[in-house]
């Protein structure tokens, strides 16, 4: 690269993450700017800028970083492995297939390379890894790569895995395994510490664009399904989910979005006469029942009246179906339009 080598800041809007991603990289495992010109910062050569695209790749992946690091100093260490100028690595046979973009994130089964003795140890509880991690469980690696990012607040990374993972398994798969065990690790966080509501916030976000950018299908006739969230309930991500998951489905939605008084839910009833209304209450101080009763109420109810959540109390008024599954939902709503 000679004199084209590149500044922190050039590498990072090229890769799409942050700086200090990048200074975590180097810090922790390594992979820093090898030139240097004295008098002046580091800079990154095109060698470098390979290693941190093999990185950027499988940690986007779900593989653990301090794995993708000695990936991605093999990738480019040994003869043969160098790329060319042209920035994307050729790749030893082990890692082809996870370069190429078809690494298993359901499975799990990325490579374990044996970390090259020089590489240092990944830091067990530093910021954004380690004892400040979001908790998971047993879950795909999509969903690890996703927290991971999340904590480093990295939303170009965040949003490449959520996106993958809706175009290689839709959304339902992709909300259930990827979002769900994110967002019920980072509200467990949240409630042992206080702290992480910026990660909580970036994190509903991300999972907002990625499902709003899911395609709409091209409907001949108006929405006839009504999707809303409860009055003063700001939880909406799961009837985001639902409306990506049915337009895959080829069911357009009217999506009202959060906090929808019950005056206003009879008006847009009373005006669009949808066949299907899933009102949503995360919370149990916006779960008063008396809501879904009055909308089977309405002069002219919706065939199907759905429930979804665990905020309604203190039961569910005859004639209200309960929601449990995203699955169940897309299955119920496509029955009651079709
Ligand atoms: C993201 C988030 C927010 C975001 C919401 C952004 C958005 N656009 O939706 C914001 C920041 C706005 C927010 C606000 C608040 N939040 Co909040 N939030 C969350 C978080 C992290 C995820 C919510 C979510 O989408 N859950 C959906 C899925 C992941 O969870 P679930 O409903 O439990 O899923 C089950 C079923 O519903 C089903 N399922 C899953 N998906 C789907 C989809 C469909 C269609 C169906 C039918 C079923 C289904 O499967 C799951 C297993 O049973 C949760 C943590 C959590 N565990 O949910 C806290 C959480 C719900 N929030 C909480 C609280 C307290 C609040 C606030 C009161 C905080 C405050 N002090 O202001 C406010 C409430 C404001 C209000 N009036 O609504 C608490 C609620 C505690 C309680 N039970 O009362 C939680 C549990 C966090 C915690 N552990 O303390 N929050």
């Amino acid at each position: 690269m000679g004199d084209d080598a590149l500044s922190a800041g050039a590498v990072a809007r090229r890769l799409g993450v942050a700086v200090t991603t990048l200074r975590t990289w180097h810090r922790r495992y390594g992979l820093g700017p090898s030139r240097h010109v004295p008098g002046q910062h580091r800079r990154y050569t095109a060698q470098d800028l390979d290693r941190l695209e093999v990185m950027l790749r499988l940690t986007s992946q779900g593989v653990a970083p301090a794995e993708a690091a000695a990936w991605a100093r093999r990738s480019t260490s040994s003869a043969g492995f160098a790329s060319s100028s042209a920035g994307s690595a050729s790749s030893p046979a082990g890692l082809a297939p996870l370069l190429a973009g078809s690494a298993p994130l359901l499975t799990g089964s990325a490579p374990s390379p044996a970390p090259s003795p020089a590489s240092p140890a990944p830091s067990p509880a530093g910021p954004g890894g380690g004892g400040q991690a979001i908790p998971l469980g047993p879950a795909v690696p999509a969903a690890r790569g996703f927290a991971r990012a999340a904590m480093r607040l990295d939303a170009p990374v965040m949003r490449t895995i959520l996106e993958r993972a809706v175009g290689d398994w839709g959304v339902v798969r992709a909300w259930d395994d990827v979002a769900v065990p994110v967002l019920v690790g980072i509200g467990e966080r949240y409630q042992a510490t206080q702290r992480f509501v910026e990660v909580e916030h970036l994190i509903s976000r991300c999972i907002s664009e990625v499902l709003g950018a899911v395609p709409r299908p091209r409907a001949a006739s108006p929405a006839r399904v009504l999707l809303a969230a409860a009055d003063e309930e700001q939880h909406t991500l799961p009837l985001e989910a639902l409306a990506a998951a049915l337009a895959q489905a080829g069911v357009p939605t009217r999506m009202l979005g959060g906090r929808v008084p019950p005056p206003a839910l009879d008006d847009a009833i009373t005006r669009t006469g949808p066949a299907a209304v899933v009102l949503w209450s995360q919370i149990g101080e916006t779960g008063d029942a008396a809501q879904l009763a009055r909308v089977r109420e309405h002069p002219h109810p919706p065939l199907l009246v759905a429930a979804g959540g665990p905020g309604w109390r203190p039961r569910l008024p005859a004639g209200v179906a309960q929601l449990t599954t995203l699955a169940e939902a897309v299955e119920l709503v496509c029955a009651a339009v079709r």
